[in-house]
């Protein structure tokens, strides 16, 4: 299968971010996106083509265009306020607060569209989530030209970005942008398979309230994991998306057999469901290494994903979202496109 990877994403360094009331080196690294790309070279995946340049209206299609015009602005902004390190809020307007007024001091109003601080923002930022979003775009083409699957390797992810917020290293959310692109494209159907461990919680929240694109969501209970506010297994959908949403919260310490039977239901309910393709949030923090997550699946486990993945059959578009054990992170990502190649 082909991969797309742009080199932009490399500007988006140098983060920080909060753990247990200490600052420490962000965990979302470049060198995540590099070792990936080594491991797809050296596997002999396929070929790795750059992005081509897509308007943002496709992702005004998911998030509020407002949201989407602020990004590019923050580090100018965050610049000429006098500031420098990493852009990131200190206040959010959660209950009890205005959440209609859109301030205009800066640090305010990273805090009005994140829910956390964990996007923070360098000189390079807007660059490397632009082109994130052009590689998810340029792999959604591929697929549906034709191909039976393409690899997104996006950096920054997505799957914790909102309509209208950032957060969890996320700021748009790749894997809903190209779900909404297949839409509009005529796919009359879109599943979006959510695997990293963190519940994706934008991807959610985007399509809560639609039939037309069907969301899965295996991650870490949200009573104990981040990000702690949405993830439970009675969030079904609402109105017209009733039964259209599909939580598999997990506790710590899950382990491969386990977590598989929980992939097993989810793949059950997208065959059912019948897509005209799907879109898989490809996170492998799922790993026992992953110095920032809570279950224990092994190397060996990432191919059986793709081969139960592929026998789903349909056309799939793999999202990279999440993963920070970085000594194997490219084994174990293209491990699952492997499996799923080798079903
Ligand atoms: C993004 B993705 C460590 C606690 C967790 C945010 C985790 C975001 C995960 N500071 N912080 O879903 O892999
Ligand atoms: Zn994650």
């Amino acid at each position: 299968m082909k991969t797309v990877f742009s080199p932009l994403h490399a500007g988006h360094s140098g983060q920080v971010e909060l753990v247990a009331g200490a600052i420490v080196p962000g965990f979302e690294k470049p060198s995540r996106a590099e070792i990936i790309k080594a491991r797809v070279e050296a596997v002999k995946l396929g070929p790795i083509i750059e992005p081509q340049s897509h308007d943002l209206a496709a992702a005004k299609r998911v998030h509020d265009a407002a949201y989407i015009d602020f990004l590019p602005t923050v580090w100018p902004e965050w610049e000429a306020a006098g500031h420098g390190g990493s852009a990131m809020a200190f206040t959010w307007p959660t209950r009890g607060l205005r959440g209609d007024v859109e301030p205009k001091a800066i640090e305010a109003r990273i805090g009005y569209y994140s829910f956390d601080a964990g996007a923070t923002f360098v000189k390079g930022t807007w660059d490397a989530i632009k082109s994130s979003f052009d590689v998810a775009l340029t792999a959604a083409r591929l697929v549906k030209e034709g191909q039976n699957a393409a690899f997104a390797l996006c950096r920054p992810p997505g799957h914790h970005a909102g309509a209208a917020f950032m957060g969890g290293y996320c700021f748009i959310n790749n894997a809903a942008v190209a779900a909404q692109w297949f839409r509009d494209q005529g796919a009359a159907r879109v599943a979006i398979l959510d695997v990293d461990y963190h519940h994706g919680n934008g991807t959610q929240e985007i399509f809560y309230s639609r039939p037309d694109v069907q969301v899965l969501n295996l991650h870490g209970d949200p009573r104990t994991e981040y990000p702690f506010f949405l993830g439970h297994a009675d969030e079904k959908g609402a109105g017209a998306g009733e039964g259209f949403n599909h939580n598999y919260p997990m506790p710590f310490g899950t382990g491969f057999e386990a977590w598989s039977r929980s992939l097993d239901d989810a793949c059950g309910k997208v065959v059912a469901y019948a897509p005209d393709v799907l879109v898989v949030s490809l996170g492998v923090d799922t790993f026992e290494k992953d110095p920032i997550s809570h279950f224990k699946l092994v190397s060996e486990d990432y191919p059986k994903i793709g081969r139960r993945i592929a026998k789903i059959g349909l056309p799939t578009l793999f999202v990279m979202e999440g993963g920070y054990a970085v000594e194997e992170i490219g084994i174990n990502a293209v491990g699952v496109l492997t499996g799923f190649e080798g079903a």
